[in-house]
């Protein structure tokens, strides 16, 4: 019984430590895409866009939230955003307006 309530108690903290967890995903920006093009997160998640071309520059412009558009990207570059609310977000490459994606937030 001691066991069990042990086992419990143990199982109950690291389901309650995994809920509250926030997850760091990547999105890969290669040859002219955002890869991948739709990514589900959860709230409270960040994601790091990083720059994985040789030599172009792009940026990650969410219109909605910023008037201006962010600094060039360069090969090797990160930029990192914090998502706290639900929703559907796309976003684009300022210089590239033919780049889109999307950021889901469940
Ligand atoms: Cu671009």
């Amino acid at each position: 019984m001691k066991t069990y309530q042990t086992l419990m108690a143990g199982a109950i903290s690291l389901l309650i430590t995994f809920s509250v967890q926030a997850d760091i995903v990547e999105v890969s920006i290669y040859k002219f895409e955002f890869i991948p093009k739709i990514i589900s997160i959860k709230s409270g998640d960040t994601i790091v866009w990083v720059n994985k071309e040789k030599r172009q520059y792009h940026n990650v412009w969410f219109e909605q939230f910023d008037a201006k558009q962010p600094d060039y990207l360069f090969p090797g570059d990160r930029y990192e955003r914090t998502f706290n609310q639900s929703g559907e977000f796309p976003y684009r490459c300022g210089p590239h307006p033919e780049m889109k994606a999307t950021v889901i937030v469940e």
